[in-house]
């Protein structure tokens, strides 16, 4: 910590390479957990897109964190070299505990202060500290009464996240302002590729049916399986005479908001696995879960599966 701070900000070029990569570590840190927490509770004051900036936050952090353990190698080659691997201060009580000798080249201190902290106790506090943290949030993921000890997580606990058929809601449809008359009886799925179809509800639950054991992965730190019955997308895109897609745009009817307008590639489109759900654990979707349908495809992230779909354009390789 001192060293963070240390003065002059610069001894050598190795030192500014290693307090560059101190800082990218505690800057991006502190962006992720912070924005996530806001992300969480869907305060949202900044403007760029949440999930794009986490993203590469994570890349800044792990790339930062390599670069540093990449420059500290030669410092732990040499400890190691000249303590043994489990000599002290690597074992036993703080008391025991010896400073790194000084050398102009490493980032000691001059005039060390008394050790406060034995490494074993780091390791306790640390470790310690990441169970506490997993076991703060798995209750969201495992669900039942573990919901309930899942402090940070409001999904399942507060009115403002409710459950619906049992497992979490990201969006409810209250809050992307879906209502009756863009998903009541005179919703119509459009597909489009080399031909145009419109299907209704009825027509599509009269399609080859298939039933998928699948999760969906919110980034917000959820993740919940769920067994999902609809019409495979493979199967509509040849209805749209796009066998072989490269491409498929899924527009939502929800009036605006982040997700209502995703493109899916690949596999994530011709894989036998992926859906248009209509139905989730034999139950017509909920209104929450995107009534009339959805997109459940394996393999992907929450913001993917798109739920009161409009529109699915198929575009071919
Ligand atoms: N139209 C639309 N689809 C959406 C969203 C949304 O806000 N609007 N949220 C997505 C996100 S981030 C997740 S995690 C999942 C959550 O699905 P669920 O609410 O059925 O659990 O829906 C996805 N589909
Ligand atoms: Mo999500």
């Amino acid at each position: 910590m001192p060293k963070f701070y240390a003065w002059p900000p610069a001894r050598s070029a190795a030192d500014v390479l290693e307090r560059g990569t101190y800082a990218l570590i505690i800057g991006s840190s502190i962006f992720l957990v912070f924005t996530g927490l806001w992300n969480i509770a869907y305060w949202l004051p900044w403007r760029f897109g949440f999930v794009q900036a986490h993203f590469y936050a994570a890349f800044v952090f792990v790339g930062a964190f390599l670069g540093h353990v990449a420059i500290k190698l030669p410092v732990m080659r040499q400890a190691f070299r000249d303590r043994g691997v489990l000599r002290p201060p690597a074992r036993g009580p703080r008391q025991h505990a010896r400073p790194e000798p000084f050398d102009e080249d490493s980032s000691a201190p001059l005039e060390p202060d008394a050790p406060t902290i034995s490494r074993r106790g780091l390791i306790g506090v640390v470790g310690g500290a990441s169970v506490l943290m997993g076991a703060l949030w798995a209750g969201q993921s495992v669900g039942g009464w573990t919901r309930s000890t899942a402090l940070f997580a409001p999904r399942g606990q507060d009115p403002e996240f409710p459950l619906s058929q049992g497992f979490q809601v990201n969006q409810t449809a209250e809050k992307a302002k879906i209502t009756q008359d863009l998903v009541g009886d005179d919703w119509r799925l459009e597909v489009v590729g080399r031909e145009r179809l419109r299907f209704s509800r009825e027509e599509l639950l009269a399609m080859p049916q298939h039933t998928e054991d699948i999760p969906i992965q919110c980034v917000e730190g959820w993740v919940t399986w769920q067994t999902w019955t609809g019409v495979r997308l493979r199967d509509l895109a040849i209805m749209a005479g796009v066998p072989d897609p490269d491409e498929l745009e899924v527009k939502s009817v929800q009036p605006a908001g982040a997700f209502d307008d995703v493109v899916l590639r690949g596999s994530r489109v011709t894989d036998p696995q992926a859906l248009l759900a209509l139905k989730v654990n034999d139950e017509a979707l909920s209104l929450d879960h995107g009534y009339p349908a959805r997109i459940i495809v394996p393999a992907s992230l929450g913001v993917h599966q798109t739920k009161w779909v409009g529109r699915l354009t198929w575009r071919p390789a």
